[in-house]
């Protein structure tokens, strides 16, 4: 029964199948890809390049969501999926919206300042994977950077936009808590946890196990300050939840 996340630590979608796994009690281990060397070993197994992909068995699953779902049907204890069919169409469409409205703008917002401070990221890309892994990463990172920066489009105007639309979305998230605990029902659920796994980068919390620095760099620090207010439900999501 062996399980084994691909993945890169740094990833915030990564982080949101680390949780799952974590609450469930899951038992596994992690397979940390240095970004670029991660092509050809995901491409082999799944039909995307992209991390996280859920190895069990050797049976392989690539997507948050879909290693989410499978997780809750190998794994029944601790589902993050509601049971009623109306709550969990609900909480699947939180899952989408925050797979589609927050995680991209989080993550082009956010390197778009980090890739200008290569002492700060180049740890976090290579975070146990290989010892010669942040050697590596320095030589060639003017290359990464320009891959990531087109790859990812960061690069105005994509960036301001990214941010406008990160605003607009934590605001329909607030919206949507306003008076309750979770997203959907009663329960945390997989609404909550997408929200707050692909928000944290913007928070730092420790359990998501990154060496974070007391801030982030200027004008990133500034920007997030601005947003304090809202992303306290999912601070204590981490608090409460992530254990
Ligand atoms: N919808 C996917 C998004 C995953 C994703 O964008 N992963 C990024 C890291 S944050 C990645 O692997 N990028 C490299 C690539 O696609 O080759 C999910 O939920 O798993």
């Amino acid at each position: 029964m062996a399980i084994v996340l691909h993945q890169f630590p740094i990833s915030h979608y990564c982080e949101k199948v680390r949780w799952a796994l974590d609450y469930k009690g899951v038992d596994y281990r992690v397979k940390n890809h240095l970004p670029g060397l991660h092509l050809k070993k995901m491409k082999a197994v799944a039909p995307f390049s992209s991390v996280p992909v859920l190895e069990h068995d050797g049976h392989y699953v690539q997507d948050s969501a879909a290693i989410i779902s499978y997780l809750d049907t190998q794994f029944p204890a601790r589902s993050l999926t509601p049971q009623s069919q109306e709550e969990r169409e609900e909480a699947l469409r939180w899952e989408t919206f925050c797979d589609d409205n927050i995680g991209p703008h989080v993550r082009r917002y956010c390197y778009h300042t980090l890739l200008d401070h290569p002492n700060l990221v180049i740890p976090f890309f290579a975070k146990g994977g290989p010892f010669w892994g942040k050697a590596f990463l320095r030589a060639i990172f003017p290359k990464l950077q320009g891959l990531m920066r087109k790859g990812m489009q960061i690069r105005e105007p994509h960036v301001s936009d990214s941010r406008v639309a990160l605003e607009q979305s934590i605001q329909t998230l607030s919206q949507a808590y306003q008076g309750r605990t979770y997203l959907v029902g009663e329960q945390f659920s997989r609404a909550d946890l997408a929200a707050a796994s692909l928000l944290a980068p913007l928070f730092m919390p420790s359990a998501y196990g990154l060496d974070w620095p007391s801030s982030m760099p200027e004008p990133l620090q500034t920007w997030v300050n601005g947003q304090a207010e809202h992303l306290a439900p999912y601070r204590r999501f981490y608090q409460e939840e992530r254990g």
